[in-house]
């Protein structure tokens, strides 16, 4: 078989994505009516601002705009991990950051499968929040050993699932029929079962060390959690939630609303209670419910780097500080003052961002500058250029995750206000070694993606090489 009848591992990821969207929706209505919420909220946002609309032409966005989301699931062994591993390769997704959840009080610790070529994000930027449960973190001895049994005799894969994951290792791609049967296969580990795999009486006892452990362990399969579509506009779509029968959660995590947004701003509605069925050990089938599955949404602005994302947590943790106590519907208000005020101390334009080295940018060159391509001194600086409107910049969107809000969607859901606290150390080697490879370091990513608009640059208007 030949390279050229391979399905390319990004229209699988594409495929797959679309396919789990569609599946979400079923299982989940109230998903749907956010997605059409945020689809009117985002064609409004761009009849109103044509600046926004024309940037993200430019910068080829406004085509992954609907395709744009993310999901979440968690899983119980390092086995699943590792197999899910190697099921996000074929579609072109790879494991980018650490995310140690147990310091917020979740015991868990995750991680990112997404692409991580700018042209593979382009398209489809989905990407899967994975969470590893962290079972030495549950003290009672004869519940770990309850929760490690469950885990060991499930199989969260079908059986053709893994083939033709190994059929793509060993051929190096999927032809036309393999790759639709994969994603039809791939999706059955992230379906929802509505009968749980254990009593009644398992289940509270799981769910009363922390709901989590229930999510995860006294079901079949990691069903997918929430998908998250992009807004351009998150305030607009949170006001409007409630009117659709959409209850949104407290308040939006992440950086306050600014003129030029940065990093990620996320809210969600509340997981839903559903219905499911406990099994006796007699076979006699106990009705019940399960709180998990919830929906979100997201608005993504500029990524940081090391010393921007390093403001940002400074400026986060003195607003939580200053509030004293977590957000909530009572304090929200407040909240949502204190952080703006800690803010202002974060620039809000893109030519400060980047002057200062808080952010990351991708540069093109202008038509002006391509114009002048013959006259151009081949020693030019980047600076330079952008002077006399030879280079332009356009901000490099976040591909990623951050813990603080991570940990408040996942709180928002797990429906108590009982905060654990977890003295373990945070553990990324072990996560690393459950997974069976190191997680990519994303600023590595983002420097990457600038680097290369830069070569790409100096190659367009002849220059010997462009630094930032
Ligand atoms: C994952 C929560 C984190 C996000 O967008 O930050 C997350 C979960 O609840 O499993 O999805
Ligand atoms: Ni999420």
């Amino acid at each position: 078989m030949t390279a050229q009848q391979f399905v390319s591992p990004n229209e699988i990821r594409a495929r797959f994505s679309h396919a789990m969207s569609d599946m979400y929706q079923k299982e989940v209505p109230l998903y749907g009516d956010l997605l059409e919420l945020v689809a009117e909220t985002n064609r409004q946002v761009l009849r109103e601002d044509a600046a926004l609309a024309h940037q993200l032409q430019i910068t080829g966005e406004i085509e992954r705009l609907a395709m744009e989301r993310h999901g979440a699931i968690r899983v119980g062994t390092a086995g699943e991990l590792a197999t899910l591993r190697r099921l996000f390769r074929v579609m072109g997704m790879a494991p980018v950051g650490y995310y140690d959840l147990s310091v917020a009080g979740v015991p868990v610790h995750s991680t990112a499968f997404r692409a991580v070529h700018e042209d593979a994000l382009q398209v489809s930027p989905f990407r899967v929040f994975t969470s590893l449960l962290r079972l030495e973190l549950i003290e009672d001895p004869a519940l770990r050993e309850l929760a490690e049994r469950l885990l060991a005799r499930r199989r969260i894969f079908t059986d053709r699932a893994l083939e033709l994951i190994a059929l793509q290792e060993a051929q190096g791609g999927l032809n036309e029929v393999q790759a639709q049967e994969f994603v039809e296969q791939a999706l059955e580990t992230f379906r929802w079962h509505n009968q749980a795999t254990v009593s009644a009486e398992e289940y509270r006892q799981l769910h009363d060390q922390h709901r989590l452990i229930a999510d995860v362990v006294a079901f079949k399969g990691p069903h997918i959690n929430h998908l998250t579509p992009r807004t351009l506009d998150i305030d607009r779509v949170q006001q409007a939630m409630p009117a659709r029968g959409i209850t949104p959660k407290a308040v939006i995590e992440g950086p306050p609303r600014r003129r030029r947004a940065i990093l990620l701003r996320q809210t969600s509605f509340k997981a839903l209670e559903e219905r499911v069925d406990f099994v006796e050990r007699d076979g006699r089938v106990v009705a019940g419910h399960h709180t998990a599955r919830f929906g979100e949404i997201e608005q993504r602005g500029v990524a940081l780097t090391t010393k921007g994302r390093e403001l940002y947590d400074r400026l986060l943790k003195a607003t939580n500080d200053a509030l004293q106590a977590p957000p909530s519907e009572k304090n929200a208000e407040r909240y949502y003052q204190l952080l703006e005020e800690n803010f202002r101390a974060f620039p809000d334009d893109y030519a400060t961002l980047r002057e200062q080295q808080l952010a990351w940018f991708r540069y093109f060159p202008t038509e002006c500058g391509l114009a002048a391509k013959e006259s151009l001194d081949k020693h030019s600086t980047l600076e330079q250029l952008i002077e006399k409107e030879h280079v332009r910049f356009q901000p490099l969107v976040y591909e990623d995750f951050l813990p603080v809000s991570a940990a408040g969607i996942f709180q928002s859901n797990l429906g108590d206000s009982r905060h654990t606290q977890y003295n373990a150390a945070s553990s990324r080697a072990a996560f690393e070694h459950a997974l069976g490879s190191e997680v990519i370091d994303e600023l590595a990513l983002y420097q990457q993606t600038q680097q290369r608009s830069l070569e790409a640059c100096a190659q367009a208007l002849g220059l010997v090489t462009l630094a930032s």
